[in-house]
């Protein structure tokens, strides 16, 4: 039954609002954040998303986007197009787009709301991610306030990350520390009571502000345990922001620092839903486990040499090629140190990408700060001058699909510039950044109501059968032989 040209009613009492009654597919205005705080805005807008949601799925929904390939299924499902993203979204030249916009762009709208500030929040990030609006000054600081009402730390969670070895990795201690958060749900106590789906995202918001808000001193508790002997602050100051407060409780307060900071979190928040520390957070979050939990999980994708842990090793990577060539080492003493590390049977870290074909922006925006900041140290010359190097040598191998630099090829010298020296901490960092991305994505994962993730696996034998029954289809009887 129709009932206007833009509203269809699809299932017996549901009315569901059409695809073609949404402007462009996207739904929703863009431009300024207006009235009313992040969640009253959610509040407003949701429905109207839903309803966009529920009406693709139903009156489009057998539309076919792509194709599988037997690569796909055994390669990674390199590039198939299989997720769904609200927040953000990767174009393999240009990189992130944060709500459509380039993520130069994100950095330079921004609001800046500290005095003296370079550089845009993170509290007006999430604004952006979460709600698709660019916030105000009031809105960012409003973000900021409510992270400082949100953000103490439950003693237990502290005495926890107090009672752990300082072999164990920091990554691993926030993976634990997250988890264990896990009594604080807002969204298992309303489960529990049996609170309506529709209403899961409200729940689901609560406990993302929380643990976003708690972050920065869980990080730094684990920081100060395993490298200052327990030493530094616990407390939250209510004249700093959310990277003022980290900076100062990870004993490095200096201006230009907490700038980075900002500059970092904005970075490293969101990159589409299909990396590996997006995909763990929504997989796990569509069995309903609760955000502590999904973000515990993503933060253990992050941990991973091939994902977050890049920006380790890089350092760890640079550290050994100054040890061994110096700090201003010849173009071709550089070309022979990176042709012994593939010999050995290593990939270059900070190098490549599974989705990206060109420079990452997010490495081009941090040596633009550094370039303005501290162009004459030794390790962001280097990474300057490898910039130009290692994707030469990476082309010769012929199999890299992109032989340029990703975010974590940079990160590593400014933090070292800094004074964060300590290798082991950066994918913390990078975690508490991606708290941004993966919670706003969890959001709208509830708001929108996706199922549970399931998708159909294969054996080797099937895939044979499969292979021999398409041969068949096409009279390639010979190829089966391969199998
Ligand atoms: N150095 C040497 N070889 C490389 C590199 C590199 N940086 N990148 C890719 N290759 C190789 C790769 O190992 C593969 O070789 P083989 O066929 O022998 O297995 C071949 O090139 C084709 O791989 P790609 O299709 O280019 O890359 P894929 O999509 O499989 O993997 C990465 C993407 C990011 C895992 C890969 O480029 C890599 O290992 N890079 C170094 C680690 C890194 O910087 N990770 C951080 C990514 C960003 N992040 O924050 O998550
Ligand atoms: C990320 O930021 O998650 C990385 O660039 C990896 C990816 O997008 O696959």
């Amino acid at each position: 039954m129709l009932r206007t040209k833009n509203y269809k009613i699809c299932i017996k009492g549901v009315t569901f609002r059409s695809y073609a009654g949404c402007k462009n597919g996207k739904g929703g205005k863009g431009g300024k954040g207006g009235k009313g705080g992040l969640k009253a805005k959610l509040a407003k807008k949701i429905p109207m998303e839903r309803e966009k949601f529920l009406g693709i799925r139903c009156l489009h929904g057998k539309k076919i986007i792509g194709q599988i390939s037997v690569n796909s299924v055994i390669g990674g499902m390199r590039g198939l197009p299989l997720l769904f993203c609200e927040t953000s979204s990767l174009d393999k030249n240009k990189g992130i787009y944060y709500r459509g916009k380039l993520l130069k762009d994100v950095c330079a709208k921004l609001p800046r709301v500290q005095e003296g500030t370079n550089e845009g929040t993170p509290e007006g990030c999430f604004y952006l991610l979460v709600s698709g609006l660019m916030p105000t000054k009031k809105d960012a600081k409003e973000i900021t306030k409510e992270w400082l009402k949100r953000g103490s730390v439950p003693r237990y969670c502290l005495r926890l990350i107090d009672s752990m070895d300082k072999r164990v990795h920091p990554m691993a201690q926030l993976c634990a520390a997250s988890a264990c958060l896990n009594p604080q749900s807002k969204f298992v106590e309303a489960y529990t009571k049996g609170a309506k789906r529709a209403d899961y995202w409200k729940y689901t918001y609560e406990d993302a502000m929380n643990l976003i808000a708690m972050l920065p001193t869980v990080a730094a508790a684990i920081y100060n345990n395993v490298f200052k002997d327990g030493e530094g602050s616990r407390e939250l100051n209510d004249e700093e922001d959310w990277s003022g407060n980290f900076c100062r409780m990870l004993g490095l307060p200096e201006k230009d620092f907490v700038d980075l900071m900002r500059l970092y979190m904005v970075l490293h928040a969101d990159h589409e839903s299909g990396n590996v520390s997006a995909h763990a957070c929504h997989l796990v979050g569509t069995a309903l486990s609760d955000p502590f939990l999904s973000f515990s999980a993503s933060m253990c994708g992050l941990a991973g040499p091939l994902h977050g842990l890049a920006n380790q090793e890089v350092l760890v990577w640079l550290t050994k090629l100054r040890k061994a060539i110096g700090d201003d080492p010849s173009d071709e003493e550089l070309k022979k140190f990176i042709d012994d590390t593939l010999k050995g049977g290593q990939v270059i870290p900070g190098y490549g990408h599974a989705v990206l074909r060109d420079t990452d922006p997010r490495f081009v925006l941090q040596n633009e700060f550094a370039m303005k900041h501290c162009k004459d140290d030794p390790g962001v010359k280097l990474v300057t001058r490898m910039w130009k190097i290692i994707p030469e040598v990476l082309k010769k191998l012929n199999k890299v699909a992109n032989p340029y630099p990703n975010v974590d090829a940079h990160s590593g010298v400014l933090l070292q510039h800094y004074c964060l020296k300590e290798l082991n901490f950066y994918t913390v960092l990078f975690g508490v950044s991606r708290a941004l991305g993966v919670l706003s994505q969890l959001i709208w994962s509830r708001a929108l109501g996706a199922p549970i993730e399931r998708p159909k696996s294969f054996s080797s034998t099937e895939i044979c059968n499969f292979i021999r029954e398409a041969d068949k289809k096409s009279g390639k009887k010979n190829e089966k032989k391969k199998c």
